[in-house]
């Protein structure tokens, strides 16, 4: 049965780190109250859910995708760009340990999970404005070894690389075009989101299911036409914060 570790939203979510969107007001309660659907979703598709307790001081720590990733054989923990999430690894280590061997991107290379994307033995990683060049060196020299193919994409205009392209099912990426180039992930198959939802790329494959938004009707019909299954849940709160469907969790075993 895979984990998924996730953490409950923290009280300061309100002074989260911003990149392309304004500062709206975001309601702690429904935030709380979509996020414990998020993780009631996450078990209705068999997962076990390691639900770690809020911390009050770091205002992103709910987005557990961003300070690991996970692989079969190990987990790596980042060192997420953003000073304020820094101190989030921690914690995040410490519940991975029991169950993978940990290594640690180190200075000066900075990276952030939601700018991984693994597909099989490749894994793609995102050059953006959280993750640099010495993060695409390190992360070669510890899964090259391992058998890995590790990719630099290049992303503009959103936050990870996980912004603009996702897996949806074993031979397919869900992508927005204005942001990364399909190219890269050839010879996948790729379905564009709506011109109309740049935001609709970021879906959460588990098992043969995708947990996606609500609110990204188009992108959800072009999704239901290639008989993608879906779990639909609303995440508008944590959307205030740039937050999505995978960074909400980190599924170790799917
Ligand atoms: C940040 O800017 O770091 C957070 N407010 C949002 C992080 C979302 N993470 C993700 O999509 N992997």
């Amino acid at each position: 049965m895979p984990i998924a570790i996730t953490r409950k939203v923290s009280p300061a979510i309100t002074k989260c780190e911003l990149t392309h969107l304004p500062r709206q007001k975001i309601d702690f309660a429904l935030a709380r109250q979509q996020h414990l659907a998020y993780e009631q979703c996450l078990e209705s598709l068999g997962c076990r859910v390691h639900s770690l307790p809020a911390e009050p001081a770091l205002p992103d720590s709910v987005f557990v995708e961003d300070a690991a990733i996970v692989f079969p054989e190990l987990a790596i923990i980042t060192r997420p760009r953003a000073k304020s999430r820094r101190a989030e690894v921690e914690s995040i280590a410490d519940a991975l340990r029991p169950h993978r061997s940990l290594q640690h991107i180190a200075a000066p290379a900075t990276m952030d999970g939601g700018d991984v994307l693994r597909i099989g033995r490749k894994v793609f990683l995102g050059q953006s404005t959280r993750t640099n060049g010495h993060a695409l060196e390190q992360l070669r020299a510890a899964l090259g070894p391992l058998g890995y193919e590790v990719l630099g994409v290049s992303v503009k205009g959103c936050l990870h690389l996980k912004s603009a392209v996702t897996q949806v099912d074993e031979n397919t990426v869900l992508l927005n075009p204005n942001w990364v180039d399909a190219r890269a992930f050839g010879p996948l198959k790729s379905i564009d989101i709506a011109p109309a939802e740049p935001f609709a790329a970021n879906a959460l494959l588990v098992g043969k299911t995708v947990i996606y938004p609500s609110v990204f009707f188009e992108t959800r019909r072009r999704l239901e036409e290639h008989g993608i299954g879906l779990a639909i849940i609303n995440v508008s709160e944590l959307a205030k914060a740039e937050g999505a469907v995978t960074c909400c969790s980190l599924i170790l075993g799917a």
